[in-house]
């Protein structure tokens, strides 16, 4: 399932010079962040004057991504995004399949009559972009960023473009683990190193620079806050406010302990709450055709792909299990 405007994006982007703003989802994970930097490169080599907004910060591990330095997280600066937004002639929305999905941003981006362009591997686009590069067989949205760029302008590609883009790729991929990989993602990933990236490098950047309290929060969840039901084939995992807090959770913390219950023999759901000020926070992963989505999307108002997803509950964290626990005996 594709659907593609790729010639007409283009097109788009081959004019006179424009105003952009490149957005991504909150909680930016390595995908988001890799494909928003990357697709602003390309913004900017081709005369563009392009700005990357985020609703919110991201973890320190990314901190290193070259171009991160001048995204605008919209939390911290809401008057200066209001500003870009409202200045910009077209808006590129990158990694999500929906504007609520960068929240707060959701009503500031719509406010505006712009061209709205959508580059995104998540099932379901939103019928409200006016061209949209979707391709939900691809692993990571920066996959689509490379391929896009490779076919209309592989002379822009620089080595930073492509390590932003490895880094969307090997987190969406968990380490080329899950998800879509294809001869495609590999097949890409060899193009990016011939370019230079040093994949040994970012892995550690990405993977190794663990605080001592984010390993003891791991050990913890997995020890004393994890449930298995052998029966349903699935584990979950919660963390309170006060757990997180015991810890001095900071963001990016809890990002791969929900892929922890997979790794457990005949487990083939695992799902991760996380009792944040306003919400419980989940994570949902599985393995083969079991669709995560369907819960995410019937029980909890959520989404994304058949393997990952995400969504917000509103309730007690034992309301939240409990709708889980009927989600499943419904599956
Ligand atoms: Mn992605």
């Amino acid at each position: 399932m594709e659907s593609t405007n790729k010639k007409e994006i283009f097109d788009a982007l081959s004019g006179s010079p424009r105003n952009v703003v490149v957005v991504s989802h909150t909680s930016p994970d390595g995908d988001a962040l890799g494909s928003a930097l990357a697709m602003q490169s390309l913004l900017i080599g081709l005369g563009h004057c392009a700005t990357v907004i985020l609703p919110d910060s991201f973890p320190d591990y990314y901190a290193w991504l070259p171009g991160i330095d001048e995204a605008i997280i919209a939390e911290e600066y809401p008057e200066k995004v209001k500003t870009v937004i409202d200045a910009a002639d077209l808006q590129i929305i990158v990694d999500m399949n929906a504007l609520k999905r960068a929240q707060q941003l959701e009503s500031l981006l719509k406010a505006v009559d712009v061209q709205r362009i959508l580059i995104d591997h998540h099932i379901f686009p939103e019928d409200i972009f006016d061209l949209t590069f979707s391709d939900i067989t691809a692993s990571s949205t920066s996959e689509l960023v490379y391929e896009f760029i490779d076919e209309f302008r592989p002379d822009l590609m620089n080595l930073s473009m492509a390590e932003c883009i490895y880094t969307g790729i090997v987190t969406d991929t968990g380490n080329f683990f899950h998800g879509n990989l294809t001869a495609r993602t590999f097949n890409i990933t060899a193009k990016l190193i011939e370019k230079g990236v040093d994949v040994i490098r970012i892995n550690q950047l990405v993977y190794n620079t663990f605080s001592e309290n984010r390993l003891r929060l791991l050990g913890y969840s997995i020890s004393e806050r994890m449930r298995v039901l052998p029966d349903k084939k699935s584990a979950y995992i919660f963390l309170t406010a006060d757990d997180l807090k015991r810890f001095g959770h900071t963001e990016g913390d809890t990002e791969g302990i929900v892929n922890y219950g997979l790794s457990l023999k005949g487990i083939h759901i695992s799902v991760l709450f996380l009792e944040k000020p306003e919400f419980i926070k989940l994570s949902l992963r599985s393995e083969g055709d079991i669709n995560v989505n369907l819960i995410a999307s019937k029980y909890f108002n959520g989404g994304g792909h058949k393997n990952a997803s995400g969504a917000h509950f509103y309730g007690s964290m034992e309301e939240a299990i409990n709708v889980l626990l009927k989600a499943l005996d419904e599956l």
